[in-house]
């Protein structure tokens, strides 16, 4: 194990001092200390999967899936796929954020417009607590994946808005508070298929409606783990370092799509700035449970706990687009790190 004083890993103790997280305090994060001798910055969970294969008698899986800290426990909606293999979204509660306990039937959403409503699929949730609401973001087809909205305050009932953007677009990642007096999210839009493009945009709304003011935050490329395409992860996390996001990025390799997980520090008041940009990757496709399922190699981070005095970070994952996984770092560590790295990849 690291030696930890205040929660702070020893090597970056100065850190802590200097850096500011801007959250709250979750003592009941899931989390293991650092194996003794591991060098990397991120480790996993050693009791991965969290959630194994056929998890509730409708899914095939649950993957990608979205979790924050509820009611002095944690909540979630999780992409459960079904034997029809079509996504689904299904809330979900858990005392530990480890054992999870999966609705049996889908989400019903409310107080949509009939036709924003109809299902055509609706995966990769992103869960966002922003004023007193829990905001979902998530895939929602609409003659094309775009970003679906819906707010809850007890993960029971949903009440659905307006899709945020036109189809093509996935990875919708809202801010937890107003930028400059605006709702702020990020997204990707895209095209039908894997194309070689994929980029970030920072979109601003009065209303939670109506979107605008984009702005074009990163771009794939620079080196191959993230050449294909990048997406936004979990909601960035604010500090006093700026803003802390977590992406993927695709690599095209010859055996098929690698999907892994960087990092960047956004602008605070003007987040489409990059500050820097994780060159490397921080977390890829190696374990057993990323490497092997329907879509292999894997590693998909859709949610992330913070513990703003110790910075732990508990970051879930799909992997290989069959399991829901843990992995974790530390916010001080990461930031120190990523300000080593380059502000363009
Ligand atoms: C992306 C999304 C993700 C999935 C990934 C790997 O395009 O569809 O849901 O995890 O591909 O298959």
């Amino acid at each position: 194990m690291s030696a930890t004083i205040s929660g702070c890993p020893a090597t970056t103790t100065k850190s802590c001092s200097r850096i500011k997280i801007v959250g709250e305090a979750i003592p009941n994060i899931p989390w293991e200390d650092k194996p003794a001798g591991y060098s990397e910055l991120v480790w996993r969970f050693s009791g991965n999967p969290v959630i194994d294969r056929h998890p509730i008698p409708k899914a095939f899986s649950i993957y990608n899936s979205a979790v924050v800290p509820f009611e002095g426990g944690f909540a979630g909606v999780f992409r459960t796929e079904y034997k029809t293999r079509m996504p689904h979204l299904h809330a979900g509660f858990s005392k530990d954020g480890i054992n999870w306990q999966i609705e049996h039937d889908e989400i019903k959403m409310t107080g949509a417009d009939p036709e924003i409503a109809r299902y055509e699929f609706a995966y990769d949730p992103r869960v966002t607590k922003l004023e007193d609401w829990y905001y979902v973001q998530w895939c929602n087809g609409y003659h094309g994946p775009t970003i679906g909205l819906a707010r809850t305050r007890d993960f029971k009932h949903f009440e659905q808005l307006e899709n945020a953007f036109l189809p093509y677009n996935r990875n919708g990642a809202l801010f937890p508070r107003k930028i400059n007096g605006r709702y702020a999210m990020l997204s990707r839009p895209s095209d039908t298929g894997h194309t070689k493009f994929g980029d970030i945009f920072y979109s601003e709304s009065p209303d939670l409606v109506y979107w605008g003011r984009h702005r074009h935050v990163m771009g794939r490329g620079g080196n191959w783990w993230q050449d294909t395409k990048i997406g936004a992860g979990p909601s960035p996390i604010e500090t006093s370092e700026g803003w802390l996001l977590f992406y993927h990025g695709v690599l095209n390799s010859c055996n098929g799509f690698v999907y892994s997980t960087g990092a960047a520090l956004l602008d605070l008041e003007q987040p489409w700035k990059v500050l820097y940009r994780s060159a490397e990757h921080i977390l890829a496709p190696e374990a057993l449970y990323e490497t092997t399922g329907t879509v292999p190699n894997v590693v998909f981070p859709t949610a992330a706990l913070c513990d703003a005095p110790t910075g732990r970070i508990a970051l879930y994952c799909g992997a290989a687009d069959t399991f829901t996984t843990l992995a974790f770092v530390n916010a001080f560590e990461l930031i120190d790190w990523l300000k080593t790295q380059p502000k363009v990849c």
